[in-house]
C-alpha cells in the first residue's frame, strides 16, 4: 500500500473529530524544535517567517522568498506543513502558480484570507479591506484546479470579524468559500474573549473543518472550542516570540559582561545542537555509502 503524503496526513488531522493543536515555525530549525516536541503539523506563519527575514507582515516579503523558507521547514521535518498563503499574492493567477509550487513539493496545504493584496497584519489597528466575495472564491477555485496533490488542502480563512463585520457577515462568506470548494474554514478574530469565534462556530454546525488562530482569546480553554467543533487550533507566532525574549537576553548578558562565561550554561550546547540536527546519521550513512 503507498504511504500517504504529508498532504493525506494533514487531511486526516483535519477530518478526524478531534482538535490538533498547530505550532508555527519559520525557519528549519524551528520546524525541528515543534517536531521534536510531538505537534502533529507546522504552520509556516507569515508573520513569523516575515519577522525572522526582518520584514513587516505585509508582503514586505515576495512570495517566492516565503514559499523558499516553507520548503526549507518541509524539508527539515516528516511532518505535515500548512502554508500561510496570505491573500495570494495577488490574484487567482498568483494563487494557482504558489499552489502548484506548494502541491507539487509536498507541502500539505495552504490558508487563503480574503484580504485585499496587499494584506497588513490582522492585529495591526486600521482598515482591513476585504476582498470581493466573488474574487475571493475565484482564488479558491483556481487553488483547488491547481493542485498536483489531491490530498493537498485548500483553506479559506475568512477576515470579517478582523474587518469589523459581525458574525453574521462573517458567516455568509464562509459560506460562499465553503460553496467554492473550500476543505476548511479558518475563522480569524482579535476578540479577547473568543465569544464570537464560539458563536460562529455554533452557527456553522460542522459543515467542514473549521480552523483557528486565538492569539488574542489566550484563555479560552482548548476544549470548549473542541467542543464548539474547531478541528485545527493553530498556535500562530508562538516560537517566534519566545525566540526574541531568549535572543534579547541573551545579547544584552554578553553585552552588559563583555563575554559570553555567564551567557555559556544558559543556552543549548553545542551537543544539543548536533543531537537536534541528527549529526549522528551521517555517521551511519558514511559507512553505508563511503566517505569520499
Ligand atoms: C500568521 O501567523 O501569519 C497569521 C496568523 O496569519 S495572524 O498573525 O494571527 O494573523
Ligand atoms: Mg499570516
Amino acid at each position: 500500500m503507498r504511504a500517504l503524503s504529508s498532504a493525506g496526513i494533514f487531511r486526516q488531522n483535519l477530518f478526524n473529530d478531534k482538535l490538533d493543536l498547530m505550532l508555527e515555525a519559520h525557519s528549519g530549525l524551528s520546524a525541528r524544535i515543534v517536531e521534536e516536541a510531538g505537534f502533529p503539523a507546522i504552520w509556516a506563519s507569515g508573520l513569523s517567517i516575515s519577522s525572522a527575514l526582518g520584514l513587516r507582515d505585509c508582503n514586505e516579503a515576495s512570495w517566492s522568498q516565503v514559499v523558499e523558507v516553507a520548503q526549507t521547514i518541509h524539508d527539515a521535518v516528516s511532518i505535515p506543513v500548512l502554508f500561510d498563503g496570505d491573500s495570494g499574492f495577488g490574484n487567482f493567477n498568483n494563487v494557482r502558480h504558489i499552489v502548484k509550487r506548494l502541491s507539487h513539493y509536498g507541502l500539505a496545504g495552504i490558508s487563503l484570507e480574503d484580504k485585499q493584496f496587499p494584506k497588513m497584519n490582522s492585529f495591526i489597528d486600521g482598515v482591513h479591506a476585504l476582498s470581493s466575495v466573488d474574487g475571493f472564491c475565484g482564488k479558491i477555485k483556481a487553488a483547488q484546479d491547481a493542485k498536483r496533490d489531491p490530498q493537498f488542502s485548500v483553506i479559506a480563512r475568512t477576515e470579517a470579524l478582523i474587518a469589523g463585520l459581525d458574525v453574521t457577515a462573517a458567516l455568509k462568506r464562509a459560506e460562499r468559500y465553503y460553496a467554492a470548494g473550500a476543505d476548511a474554514l479558518f475563522i480569524h478574530s482579535k476578540s479577547g474573549d473568543g465569544r464570537d469565534i464560539l458563536e460562529f462556530a455554533r452557527c456553522w454546525q460542522g459543515r467542514c473543518p473549521l480552523v483557528v488562530a486565538p492569539t488574542t482569546y489566550v484563555d479560552t480553554p482548548v476544549a470548549l472550542l473542541e467542543q464548539a467543533g474547531v478541528s485545527i487550533y493553530i498556535c500562530a507566532n508562538h516560537m517566534m516570540r519566545a525566540s526574541v525574549h531568549a535572543m534579547r537576553d541573551a545579547a544584552r548578558q554578553i553585552r552588559q559582561d563583555n563575554g559570553i562565561s555567564t551567557i555559556n550554561p544558559r543556552i543549548a550546547s553545542l551537543p544539543e545542537i548536533f543531537k537536534l540536527l541528527d549529526y549522528d546519521e551521517l555517521e551511519v550513512a558514511e559507512r553505508l555509502y563511503g566517505y569520499d
